[in-house]
C-alpha cells in the first residue's frame, strides 16, 4: 500500500510509520489521519507485526490538527462530520505503539503522542497545547488524556497558557518515558519495540488492556480484572512456554499471533 502522508517500513516485527507532511510541519489533515488509520488497522491484523513506532521529522512530530483546513468549518460542519472521530480508533489500535518525538508536538500533535502507549522523546522535543491562542480547546483528548498523564495542575497551565514544555520537563513529570539524544531517537524507539514485538503477543496485548483499564476502572475493580487476565494467561502456551525457558535456561520462543 502506498501513501501520500505517511511512509511505512517494515522492520522485522516492527511497523515504522514516519508522518510526511514537511511542508505543514506535519499537520494533521484529514487525509492523513485516514491513512495513518489504515496503516495501523492493517498492522493491528498482521501477524508478522507485534509493535508500532509513529514517528515525525526532526523539526517536528505534528505541530497539532491541520488550522486551514479547519479554519472555515463551522460548528454544523464539525458535528455533522463528526470531525476528527476517527482518531478513536486509531487510539483503539491494540498493538502496542510507540511515539517517537522529536521537535514540535503541538495540539493534535501532542494528543496523538497521547495516544500511543508510551513516548520517547528526542532531546529536541517540545509539546505543548497551544489551541488556546486560536480561540479554541483540544479536541482530540488533550484535556483528558494529559490530565491523566501529568496531573490537573500542569495539564491546566499547560492548556490555559499555551505554554511549551521541553524534552526534560516531559520525563520529569512523566508525559515521556526517556528522553534521548535527537540522533539516536528513531533507532532507539525501533529496538524498543523490538523487543516488545519478540515478546508473547498475547501478553503484550492483555498487559496494554490491564494498565489502560487503571484510567477506566476504580481500584478494587482494576486489581480484580489484573488477577482475572493473570489467571487466564495460564491458558495460553505461551506462559508454559516462557516459564519452561526460564527453568531451561534458555531463550523463550513466543508464538506471534
Ligand atoms: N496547521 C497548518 N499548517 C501548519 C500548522 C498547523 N497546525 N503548523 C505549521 N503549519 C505550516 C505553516 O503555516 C507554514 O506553512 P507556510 O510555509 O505555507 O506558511 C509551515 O507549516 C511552517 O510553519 P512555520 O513557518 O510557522 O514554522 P516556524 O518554525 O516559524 O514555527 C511552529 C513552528 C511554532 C510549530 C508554528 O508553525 C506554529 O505555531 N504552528 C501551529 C501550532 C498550533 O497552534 N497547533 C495547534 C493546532 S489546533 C489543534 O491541534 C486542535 C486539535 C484538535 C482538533 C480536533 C477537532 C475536533
Amino acid at each position: 500500500m502506498t501513501y501520500e502522508t505517511i511512509i511505512t517500513e517494515q522492520r522485522g516485527r516492527v511497523l515504522l510509520i514516519t508522518l510526511n507532511r514537511p511542508e505543514a510541519l506535519n499537520a494533521l489533515n484529514r487525509k492523513l489521519a485516514g491513512e495513518l488509520l489504515a496503516a495501523t488497522q492493517a498492522a493491528d491484523a498482521d501477524p508478522g507485526i507485534g509493535c508500532l513506532v509513529i514517528t515525525g521529522s526532526a523539526k517536528a512530530f505534528a505541530a497539532g490538527a491541520d488550522i486551514k483546513e479547519m479554519q472555515a468549518q463551522s460548528f454544523v460542519d464539525m458535528h455533522s462530520s463528526d470531525w476528527f472521530a476517527e482518531w478513536n480508533h486509531f487510539a483503539a489500535c491494540r498493538k502496542p505503539k510507540i511515539a517517537a518525538v522529536a521537535g514540535y508536538a503541538l495540539g493534535g500533535g501532542c494528543e496523538l503522542a497521547l495516544m500511543c502507549d508510551f513516548i520517547l522523546a528526542a532531546d529536541t522535543a517540545k509539546f505543548g497545547q497551544p489551541e488556546i491562542k486560536l480561540g479554541v480547546i483540544p479536541g482530540m483528548g488533550g484535556s483528558q488524556r494529559l490530565v491523566r498523564s501529568i496531573g490537573k495542575s500542569k495539564a491546566m497551565e499547560l492548556c490555559l497558557t499555551g505554554r511549551l514544555m521541553d524534552a526534560a520537563e516531559a520525563e520529569r513529570c512523566g508525559l515521556a518515558s526517556r528522553v534521548v539524544p535527537a540522533a539516536d531517537l528513531v533507532e532507539d524507539a525501533v529496538k524498543t519495540a523490538d523487543t516488545i514485538a519478540n515478546m508473547s503477543l498475547t501478553a503484550s496485548m492483555v498487559m496494554k488492556e490491564a494498565i489502560n483499564q487503571a484510567y477506566e476502572l476504580p481500584l478494587a475493580s482494576g486489581l480484580t480484572f489484573e488477577r482475572r487476565v493473570f489467571q487466564a494467561l495460564f491458558s495460553t502456551e505461551d506462559q508454559k512456554e516462557g516459564m519452561a525457558a526460564f527453568v531451561e535456561k534458555r531463550p523463550a520462543q513466543f508464538n506471534r499471533r
